[in-house]
């Protein structure tokens, strides 16, 4: 069959509140052109985020019944523990409130002053946490993976040979190397075994640690199943337990791969280091049986990483997000290519080339598809990583807009509807501004930062 149907039925439902393009040019005005500072009531196709945003199945639902919520102990966490080891067969599972917490602890154990973390490419909650503790946060892509319109299988791979120079150089300075996956600012795209394995013989050789980002670890694997030779007869699950044999610990945002509203982990087989990880918890997050959750979001987590392998899912979950990037590719739209697991990424800057990188091409394009269609996206450019540690404004590598996609959330009727939002937009584009920002915070300014079109 050509159509691949959404793996599930519809048993509850949540109301779309309609909104006319005129509500929205006042909304997006009292926002100040800012998307998180939208109310999600006046959103018709949230597209700002993958995140948390996950529609659960009836069968985490009745899991989390079963939630027990005793401060120590509690038989929650040893079924979260037990399937997040049937994947990940790590030592030590600390969970945490989410990814950014996990993030901070590990951070907080191996960053400072004179530090360089390197990393296909930090995402920016994991930058901000490297360089909170002083560290430098050093992104190691391959050139391949700056064009974005070039097609390569594994574009999230990081750069061996800028990785070894490194490690040859600097290596005193480098307490841990990681690997993003799937490489969320990088266009959502995957790293290759190959890449992994590699990656692991480096650091093996300079006696360094090799941590996995694992946010979108399963859709990474189907990537390897559908890409890599050698792969096309295997599981998913045992590409994944393949994955993270080659690692000694990871950071996870149960949020997205795990299909939980909340929630996330740090792992790792150091003992040392889990130690001085779990008091570190205990003093921010919570007892190392429960880590800022309540018992039923672990089992949530635990039910949702059984679903997240399942290759039917999986199928669709990739078909369905490269429906959306084929029906862009079409219409002329540039996208960063292949199209990744998550989400569509538009090249804003290739797509509006009239307004310079210092005008936020990204966030003119995000803003003029709320006003046509009620469509919120979100601006991976230079608003969100233009502002350098030493105070100054450099463009981004790259200017995208990210149409990340809800897991199970929306059907192909609401894709349709964002497909001729775009067959709108791109029509007038040429008329587009850009804007200038009117205020910022000191960091991650892209949450409340407020701008004026220019
Ligand atoms: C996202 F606008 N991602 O993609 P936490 N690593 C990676 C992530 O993708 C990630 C985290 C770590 C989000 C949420 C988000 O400025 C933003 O559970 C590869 O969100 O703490 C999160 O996991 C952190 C959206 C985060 C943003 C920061 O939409």
């Amino acid at each position: 069959m050509k159509t691949i149907i959404e793996p599930f039925r519809i048993k509850s439902v949540e109301p779309v509140r309609m909104t006319t393009r005129e509500d929205r040019e006042a909304l997006i005005s009292q926002a100040h052109y800012n998307l998180f500072s939208l109310r999600s009531d006046d959103v018709l196709i949230d597209l700002l985020t993958d995140s948390g945003t996950s529609a659960m199945s009836t069968r985490q639902w009745a899991a989390m019944m079963h939630g027990d919520e005793s401060y120590a102990g509690s038989p929650s966490f040893f079924r979260f523990e037990a399937a997040v080891q049937d994947l990940m067969p790590f030592q030590h599972i600390i969970p945490t409130h989410q990814g950014r917490a996990a993030e901070k602890i590990l951070f907080t154990i191996i960053g400072g002053e004179g530090r360089i973390v390197p990393n296909n490419t930090h995402f920016d909650t994991t930058r901000a946490n490297v360089e909170a503790t002083g560290a430098r946060a050093l992104d190691l892509l391959r050139e391949e993976a700056k064009n974005p319109a070039l097609e390569a299988p594994f574009k999230g791979d990081i750069d061996l040979e800028q990785l070894e120079s490194l490690l040859a150089t600097d290596g005193d300075r480098v307490p841990l190397v990681m690997l993003t996956v799937t490489n969320n600012s990088g266009g959502g795209q995957p790293v290759s075994m190959a890449n992994i394995r590699a990656t692991k013989a480096l650091c093996a050789r300079y006696g360094k640690p090799l941590f996995l980002d694992a946010c979108r670890f399963a859709e990474n694997a189907y990537f390897i199943k559908l890409r890599e030779p050698g792969y096309e007869n295997q599981s998913v699950k045992n590409i994944v337990r393949e994955m993270f044999s080659h690692a000694d610990g990871m950071t996870m945002s149960a949020k997205k791969d795990a299909f939980a509203n909340i929630g996330g982990w740090l792992a790792m087989n150091d003992d040392e280091m889990a130690q001085r990880a779990r008091n570190i918890l205990i003093l921010t997050e919570g007892f190392p049986t429960y880590g800022g959750l309540a018992g039923r979001d672990l089992e949530a987590i635990a039910v949702g990483l059984e679903e997240i392998v399942d290759e039917d899912y999986l199928e669709y979950r990739i078909r369905s997000t490269a429906y959306l990037g084929q029906a862009l590719i079409d219409m002329g739209v540039p996208i960063v290519r292949p199209v990744g697991g998550h989400a569509i990424y538009v090249d804003a800057r290739a797509m509006l080339p009239h307004i310079p990188a210092l005008a936020y091409p990204g966030q003119s394009l995000a803003v003029e598809l709320y006003r046509v269609g009620g469509i919120r996206a979100c601006e991976i450019g230079t608003v969100m990583f233009g502002r350098q540690p030493d105070g100054s404004e450099q463009p981004a590598v790259m200017d995208l807009v990210r149409l990340a996609i809800p897991r199970r959330v929306y059907t192909q009727s609401h894709i349709d509807y964002v497909i001729e939002c775009f067959a709108e937009l791109n029509a007038a584009k040429d008329r587009l501004t850009g804007l200038s920002i009117a205020w910022e915070p000191s960091a991650l300014r892209h949450f409340t930062a407020r701008f004026k079109p220019l």
